[in-house]
């Protein structure tokens, strides 16, 4: 079996585990704040994740939010970045709108990314190189939108945040209007999709971005983060995706204008 088949009937057979297991009581823990969750169900999935590929790739690494190291000795192998459950907070106070992403890489190049949709079952899929899907449905590349007639997604959460807040807020004037979804790799999806046509955030870990930025690859999506430089699953990032055009559109007219703040606000990820 290929590694790409290994990894696509585990990130399903991983899906149906969160199913059965939500039926019971869910067990909810704060991280590093009282809405920073985390609950049993995100436990137990990645430990069941990491479980099998060490089972049969013994010599693959794993990084992935609940605990299983959030660093790696090296990127030369393969690298597997696993979100068990993104969109926790939807998870717990909705039942929907979460996923599970993989995305797998090869001597540090993309190799595979999975986005599972776990109570609509619907798989997003893609090997670098050979287009990305739904279920078997080959995904359109996507088309160019000027930001005036495009829905953009973003948290509201970070367009009230004091520094970052207010250079958000003009791009969101300038938006027809705009979505939050509460997962950041449906949100990544969605304009894979061509149903938003950009997506941004001040703040996300390489296990939030990690599979879903492969399947917006392969339908012609650039990511970069808010100053425009490249992304790696090295770190934590701020990140704006989205269409060619839009993307551009934004970082040059929106966020190049406020460099210097954007500039400041980057240390943090040096660290
Ligand atoms: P999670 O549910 O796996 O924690 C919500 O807007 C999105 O941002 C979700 O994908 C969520 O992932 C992610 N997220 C929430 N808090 C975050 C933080 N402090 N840093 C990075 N990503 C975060
Ligand atoms: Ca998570």
């Amino acid at each position: 079996m290929s590694l790409y088949d290994f990894a696509k009937g585990l990130v399903l057979e991983a899906g149906n585990k969160v199913r059965t297991m939500m039926k019971d009581e869910l067990n909810i823990e704060t991280k590093s704040n009282p809405n920073d969750l985390v609950t049993n169900v995100d436990k137990a999935t990645e430990n069941y994740i990491y479980e099998a590929i060490l089972r049969n790739y013994p010599d693959h690494q794993v990084i992935g939010e609940e605990g299983h190291g959030h660093h790696i000795e090296n990127i030369e192998g393969v690298v597997w970045v696993v979100d068990p459950i993104d969109g926790t907070l939807n998870f717990v106070h909705q039942k929907e709108n979460f996923a599970i992403s993989i995305g797998i890489y090869r001597a540090g190049q993309p190799y595979a990314g999975f986005v599972y949709d776990v109570m609509k079952d619907v798989l997003y899929h893609a090997r670098a190189g050979e287009g990305a899907f739904e279920n078997k449905h080959p995904l359109p590349p996507i088309e160019d939108t000027v930001l005036n007639q495009s829905l953009i997604g973003i948290n509201p959460n970070w367009v009230t945040k004091p520094k970052i807040g207010p250079i958000f807020s003009e791009i969101v004037n300038q938006s027809r209007s705009c979505r939050a979804y509460g997962s950041a790799a449906l949100e990544i999806i969605s304009v894979a999709k061509g149903q938003l046509a950009t997506y941004m955030t001040s703040r996300l870990q390489p296990w939030d971005f990690a599979g879903g930025l492969i399947i917006l690859d392969e339908v012609g999506g650039i990511s970069s983060n808010l100053l425009g430089e490249k992304l790696t699953i090295a770190r934590a990032n701020s990140v704006i995706i989205g269409n060619k055009q839009v993307h551009q559109e934004i970082l040059q007219n929106y966020l190049e204008p406020h460099s210097d703040v954007l500039t400041e606000l980057h240390e943090r990820f040096k660290k």
